[in-house]
This record gives structure tokens, sequence and C-alpha cells, in this order.
């Protein structure tokens, strides 16, 4: 045995805790450490003894692999693995004569190609936990659902929940270059290392798809929506496929965005006009050249005549002759086309939030059936609080891909932290009244309101090579909750919250009663320093970051005067009958409801109403005084947030602890700089104080529509 000095000892074994103990956030909410409930940790390592798995599919290989790191890792031991049922305490089984056997073919039977249970029976006198599905992939979701449980220190008892997805299609959209930029990406460069595919294949592809699997999500558009024709080449496809292959055993399958000139671009053709014969032909080969690579390939996303990129207006057609002639296309392979709804017109309309509808709310009859219209939740552009969009519920008979922004384009990039759950719930939960009351923006999205077969969630990733993937250690419970969401977007925000808290740091309940309810305020927080009572794009120009009510230069509805409309009498967009009518674009009930400045909920005001600046709110508070108070309160709210994490020093890892304090402390400095500039640049207008019990802004008007920024991340240049 080699003899240590007494010194040089305690120096490794200091060395090898720090090791040990240094969480870089990789491993996402997938830790796997072990339980922290002595009593819990007793109970399962007498229930969990050994795990039995049959079948041989690369899926349930992924199975045995996430038991054995997982529940070795949770329990502290080897976890044995086999395949013949004897007397194991968990039990994972998808054939039929297995759940015949076992006496659970009725509720089997029930459930879909996604679903599983998971149940507790007696077996050889043995209470036995069992993960039942129809499909391997079924018994995958079952087996992180049950990891969950031990993760979050759940009590198995007499459990019995029965789980299936509400939707079909729960997807990420990538907004990644082939250059490894990626367009409003905040945490590094694009993890799809383009250069070294297909012969190496990055661990990270698969922990990508097992975290993705963990939370339910079944797709991945790999591609900038603003799009390159080259990844519909060749030299590319066989990349694609690659990644295909490596995810498909996690249930991932893989979707591209096409650019609609590929025809000329790649195509050698004169024209993509999508009812010429030649570029419907030219189409039909490409994609049929690519299911011969990826049986299983998804289909498109694409963004057509917005913001630049071709589409089918520039040949005089419309949205459902582009869609229609690619769905034909990918229809007999059984794929599907989402066809993105965030459209500009050439001309500057006199509303902008009015533009979607007014183009794709005549072609509802129009769209062939695998056909998804990809909604952004509000109709400008995934703002901090925006309502939500009146194309949810217009469309009847085009099934609506919701459209969630997860990467922070408007909520500060990745320093700030900033939970989107109750953001995505505010709109999931909105009710459009297309069918009477109860018809939520939920239910139109899962398919059943209007009895659609497809439905589907999308989620614009905010992941990237950083080692922790999201930037900011908090952005990985976006992406969770996305997908949560997207699994059942009944989920609670809190319900999510405290999961993912309990998964990535500890089950601790001191730790959970600090910053739970940080993470639910955090959103509110974010829209009351920024933009608050309905408030919306006043975000810097091009790169969003930080404000810019001053932006006026470029096309009049990119600047910020345009939304905010401030002048003397006051401020705000007048979109109620008297303004530009977009409040006809919503059902009666809820249109009556944000027509009137009495009856529209306070967090809208400035979207639908024009205010005076003395116009008296609920509060008792003058408007002018109640946005001092928004933004004040807002500001306040993130010292109290830097507060509360202090609270938690001791008890995360270290190098987690300080990367959030010092992110809070960024995002306390940029809570400030967004209440005083905004108030300051709002105060030419309303020529009112800025009430004297709170603290004056230090720093003149000038001095912060001067400010410059180079090199920004999320866009390329400047
Ligand atoms: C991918 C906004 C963003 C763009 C984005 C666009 C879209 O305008 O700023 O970066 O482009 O939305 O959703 O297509």
């Amino acid at each position: 045995m080699i003899k240590l000095k007494p010194i040089f000892a305690i120096a490794v074994l200091f060395f090898a805790t720090s090791l040990v103990k240094a969480d870089d956030g990789y491993r996402l909410w997938l830790r796997y450490v072990p339980v922290e409930d002595s009593k819990l940790m007793n109970e399962y390592r007498s229930q969990f003894t050994s795990v039995a798995i049959s079948g041989n599919s690369e899926t349930v290989s992924a199975i045995k692999n996430e038991i054995k790191i997982g529940l070795s890792g949770l329990l502290d031991k080897e976890v044995e693995i086999s395949s013949t049922f004897k007397n194991q305490g968990l039990l994972i089984v998808t054939s039929s004569s297995e759940h015949k056997s076992l006496g659970i073919s009725e509720e089997t039977e029930r459930l879909g190609n996604e679903g599983y249970l998971i149940i507790e029976k007696k077996i050889n006198g043995k209470n036995t936990i069992i993960v039942a599905s129809k499909t391997d992939i079924g018994a995958l979701y079952g087996t992180f659902h049950f990891l969950r449980l031990v993760q979050t220190q759940q009590s198995f008892g007499k459990i019995n929940i029965e789980e299936s997805p509400k939707t079909t299609h729960r997807l990420l959209n990538h907004w990644d270059n082939l250059d490894r930029t990626v367009e409003r990406g905040y945490a590094g460069f694009s993890i799809w290392d383009w250069h070294t595919l297909p012969d190496y294949i990055d661990q990270r592809y698969i922990d990508y798809a097992r975290a993705n699997a963990s939370i339910g999500i079944n797709g991945t558009v790999l591609t900038n929506v603003n799009a390159n024709a080259l990844i519909l080449t060749p030299e590319y496809l066989i990349k694609v496929k690659a990644l295909a292959d490596a995810f498909r055993p996690y249930g991932l399958k893989v979707y591209l965005t096409a650019r609609f000139s590929a025809p000329v671009e790649i195509g050698g053709l004169t024209t993509a006009d999508p009812l010429d014969a030649s570029v419907a032909a030219w189409w039909k080969s490409k994609i049929d050249e690519i299911y011969s690579m990826i049986p299983d390939f998804g289909g498109f996303l694409v963004k057509a005549n917005s913001e630049g990129q071709p589409g089918p207006q520039n040949y005089g057609r419309n949205h459902a002759d582009g869609a229609n002639m690619l769905s034909t296309a990918v229809a007999h392979h059984g794929g599907v086309v989402m066809w993105r709804a965030f459209v500009y017109d050439n001309n500057v309309p006199d509303d902008r939030a009015k533009q979607a509808y007014n183009e794709f709310k005549p072609l509802d009859k129009r769209f062939n059936e695998n056909i998804f219209v990809q909604v952004k939740n509000g109709a400008i552009d995934f703002q901090p609080r925006e309502p939500f969009h009146p194309l949810f519920g217009a469309l009847e008979h085009t099934p609506i891909m919701m459209e969630f922004q997860i990467t922070q384009e408007y909520l500060g990039c990745a320093t700030h932290l900033v939970y989107l759950a109750p953001l995505f719930k505010e709109c999931l939960e909105s009710d459009t009244y297309a069918k009477g009351k109860g018809s939520t923006v939920g239910k139109v999205i899962d398919g059943s309101l209007h009895n659609h077969t497809i439905s589907g969630m999308a989620g614009v990733a905010n992941i990237g090579n950083d080692r922790n993937w999201t930037g900011h250690p908090f952005g990985q419970a976006n992406w969770f909750a996305f997908g949560r969401l997207a699994w059942n977007h009944n989920l609670s925000s809190e319900q999510i919250a405290d999961e993912w808290l309990r998964m990535t740091f500890t089950n601790n309940e001191k730790f959970l009663k600090v910053v739970e309810p940080m993470m639910l305020n955090s959103r509110e927080t974010a829209v009351n320093y920024m933009t608050p009572l309905g408030l919306h794009h006043q975000m810097a120009r091009n790169h969003h970051w930080g404000p810019g009510p001053w932006v006026n230069v470029g096309r009049p509805d990119w600047t910020s005067p345009y939304y905010h409309r401030a002048d003397s009498v006051g401020l705000g967009f007048n979109r109620s009958s008297t303004g530009s009518n977009a409040v006809a674009q919503y059902f009666p009930e809820v249109s009556d409801k944000f027509n009137s400045v009495k009856t529209c909920p306070e967090e809208f005001l400035l979207w639908f109403h024009h205010v005076p600046w003395n116009y008296s709110m609920k509060s008792g508070r003058s408007l002018w005084n109640e946005l001092c108070y928004n933004y004040y309160s807002g500001a306040d709210a993130v010292t109290q947030m830097q507060t509360n994490w202090q609270k938690v020093e001791k008890m995360i890892d270290n190098e987690q602890f300080n990367q959030v304090k010092q992110l809070l402390a960024i995002q306390a400095k940029e809570a400030v700089w967004w209440r005083n500039s905004m108030l300051l640049y709002f105060q030419q207008f309303s020529k009112q104080p800025i009430p004297n019990n709170y603290e004056q802004p230090d720093k003149t008007l000038e001095y912060y529509e001067n400010l410059k920024f180079h090199f920004v991340p999320g866009i390329k240049g400047e």
C-alpha cells in the first residue's frame, strides 16, 4: 500500500471531495445522486433488490442503461438487471403475453403507443412495482417517470399511475445555423458539430436524447427556421441521418427546416413556384431521398414570406399552396409539415398584431390533413407578457402547433432567472370561447376542442454547447417545464418547479421553501421591470437585450414607439374598436372584455388601450404612478431574490450556488437599468415626477440612450 505524507494526504482528500461534490450542471435533472432521506433509502433498497426487463431492442438497451446508472446511483449500490421474471421488486414489461400473465391486459390495452402504467402488485408474495406499456418507447417514458419518483423521494405504497401524452407531437425547435451559431442562443455554440458528423457521435447527443425522453419530448427540428438549403444536400443529409440513428432508441424523431427556394438554390430549377410541376417533382424526389436514409424522418418546419424568407407569395401563391405541395410529398411516408404563422407583410400594416390572423383565418379549410399551422403564443413575438394569439380557437379545421420560446430572447438572455412555466400556463389556460366557456388554448392545441388527430407543442430551444447546456442553471428548468407541459398541459407550474428543483438540486425542504417561490414569482418580476401593464416590444434594436423604448429606426413595426405610442395624453396601443380593432379577432366574450378599458385586465391594459397618464388604476394610483410602482417593485424583487438565494448557500453545491449568485447580481443591475431608462423615457411624455419615496435614477436618459454594445450573443455580427 502506498503511504502518503499527512499534509499531502489531506490535500488529496480535499481535492477528491471537491471533485466529487462540484456539480457543473451537465447532468441536468438526471443527476441520480444517492437518496438523501435515509429511511426512504432503506425502503427503496429493500424494495428494488433487482430489476427485470425483457426484450432486446435498442430502446430496451436504453432502458437498461438508464436503470443501471439511475437506480444504481440513487440507491448507491449496483442494481442487477435480468431478463427473466423471478422475485424482483421492479418489473418493466411491454409484451401482451407478459401483461396477460400479470393479469393487467385490460389496463394496458387502454394505453396509446407512448403511454404506460406504474402499478403495484403482489407477485410470488412480494410487493412489486410494475412499469407496463404496449411499446418499448412507452416503457422508456415509464422508466423515467419511475426514476423521477425515486429522485423526488416519493413513497410507492399503493401506486397506481396511468399516463399518456396529451399531444402527439412534442418538439424542440433549434434555431441553429450550419456554422454553429445559434440565432437567439445564449448558451454557446450549437451542439450539432456538423464538421465531425457523421463519424463522430458525441456523448452529448445521447445525453440530449436521454434528457428529452425523460420529459417526453419526441421530436427535434435541428435547424434554424431562417433556413439554409444546404442541409438538404447529400453532404449534410448523411450527418442528419447519423443524428437520427443516435436519437431513435430514445423515441426522438428528427425534423428539418425547409428553405422554400431550395429547388432553385440547390436543385438547379429556375422557379420554386409550388404549383409548378417540376418544383413539386423536385421536392418529392428530395423527400424520397431523405426517407430512404431516415425512414422515420418527422417532416418539415417552414418559415415562409416572413422576415425575408422566400415563400409561395413570391410566386403569387398563398401559404396553403406552399404547405400542401410539401405535405403531399411527406404524407405517404407518415411525415408532417409545420407551417409557421409568424408572417410579415411587405407593407407595414396598421397593426402588426393582426397580420397572422388576417392571412391564415381565410385559409382554414385549405390545408391538407398532415399540416400544422405553427402559431406563437402571442400575436407579436414572445414578449414577457402577451395575450393569447387570436388564431387559437379561430382555426377550426387546421391543427395548431403551439410555438413557445424557451430561449430568453426578450427575457434577459441567459443571465436572468425567469421561470417560464407560468408564462406557458397563462397562455394554455386562456379561454378562447371558440366553443363557449372552457375552450382553452390547451384544448385547442391538444386537438380535443376540434377533434384533430394530430396535435402538438414546439419550444424554441435554449440549448448550446455550454457545459451546463443552457448558460443559466435555471434555464434548464425552462427546457424541463416545456417538455412536461407538452406532455400534459394540465400540470401546474408549482408541481413542475418542485420536481425540477428536487431532481436538480436537493430534496431539502428548507431549500425548496426558499427557492420555489422565487422561481414561481420570477416571471412576474421580469414583466414588472421590463414591460408592465401590457407594454411590449420595448427591447433594444436587433439583439433585444436591454431596454430601447427610444428605438425609432428601420421599419416602423420594428420600432418601439410603434408599440408604446407614448404622447402627452397617455400611453399604450389602441387596439380597441376605436383603434386598430385587433380585439375583433377574438371571440365576442374575449373581445368585449379586452375592448373596454374598464374590463380589460390591467396586465394587458396598454396592449389594448391608449390610456391617459392620470387614469385611475384599480389600486387608486394614476397610470403614471402605477407604472413607477411596477418598475420599482420589479427591480426590488430581484434584490429580494438575491437575499433569498444567499440563504441556501450551504444547502447545495458550491459551484452552482456561486454561479446563480453572480447571475442574480447581473440581473439586479439590469433590472435597475430597465427601470430607470424606461421611466426616464416615458417621463418626457407624462411630465410627472417619479414619486420621491423611490430612489431616484442616478443617470440621465441621454446616458442610457447612448449606451453601445457590441457582439451581444444571439445575432450575427455587430
Ligand atoms: C428566427 C423574431 C426573432 C428572430 C426569429 C423570428 C422568428 O423576429 O427576433 O430572430 O427568427 O422571430 O420567429 O422567425
